[in-house]
């Protein structure tokens, strides 16, 4: 029933497919492997440890990509080892690869810079249609603090102790029509995103809620998760401690989420 509707909105294969993992699963797992942190020789072998941990999807991206070709050769080791869907999460145009299922089709809301909202987006568009990429469109919100993503994408840092501001820039992005929205709190982040700003949000957005950055244990996951989120991203955990990993996930399928 619920794939019969949004068929009708002609929305693509992995969009379908996460929607349908979060109707299943209250909330899913992402892992983001980092092209410039993990060793091309690697990946494969640690995208395969996080479907057999239980990720429901795969993103690729970091905010220091630099190359095409990296990322091509990065996303085709992982494609030979895993069925779960690979994901772009791109920080610039030469994020774009051909080879993955799907890339979010994102917009650095909070930035102070055209470029990371529109720019970049409308200059990567040709490339997307001639790859025949499927495009998820996603409104991206970073928090403030000592992170890659904040520098680069030249963030005016959000209040974490105004989840009205927040839910502002939420609601801004499900009227613009995009589909899913993600709160960041960079990788690598000292704290994940506080709790009532995920609860604040999700309460009053009605597109699913993706929350990555400093998620680094099990308990960390499910507060995220009873708080509303439908999605977690971990990078660090992924990379660092790959047993810590299936709990996370663990932690977060199983999470109570009413
Ligand atoms: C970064 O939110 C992701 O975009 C993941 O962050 O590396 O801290 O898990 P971590």
């Amino acid at each position: 029933m619920l794939r019969k509707e949004l068929q009708k909105l002609r929305l693509g294969k992995v969009e379908l497919y996460l929607l349908e993992r979060i109707e299943e699963r209250g909330c899913i797992h992402i892992a983001l492997l980092d092209p410039l942190k993990t060793k091309l020789e690697e990946a494969g072998k640690l995208a395969r440890l996080c479907e057999e941990s239980g990720s429901d999807a795969i993103m690729v991206g970091g905010s220091t990509v630099f190359s095409q070709n990296h990322m091509d050769l990065f996303i085709q080791e992982i494609k030979s080892k895993v069925s779960i869907p690979v994901i772009i999460f791109p920080n610039n145009i030469q994020s774009i690869s051909r080879y993955a299922d799907a890339i979010w089709f994102m917009s650095l809301l909070n930035s102070v810079d055209w470029y990371f909202i529109v720019g970049a987006q409308m200059q990567g568009a040709l490339s997307i249609k001639a790859f025949g990429l499927e495009a998820i469109p996603m409104g991206y919100l970073v928090f403030g603090g000592d992170t890659a993503v904040a520098a680069m994408g030249r963030v005016l840092p959000l209040p974490t102790n105004k989840p009205e501001v927040v839910v502002c820039y939420g609601l801004a992005a499900q009227y613009l029509g995009m589909r899913f929205l993600y709160l960041e709190a960079g990788s690598g982040a000292e704290k994940p995103i506080p709790p009532e700003v995920i609860k604040a949000v999700s309460e009053n957005v009605s597109i699913p809620v993706i929350v990555g950055g400093g998620i680094r244990t099990p308990e960390a996951a499910e507060h995220a998760v009873k708080a509303g989120a439908q999605a977690i991203v971990t990078g660090t955990a992924v990379e660092q401690d790959t047993r810590r990993l299936s709990e996370i996930v663990a932690a977060i399928h199983k999470a109570d989420k009413t």
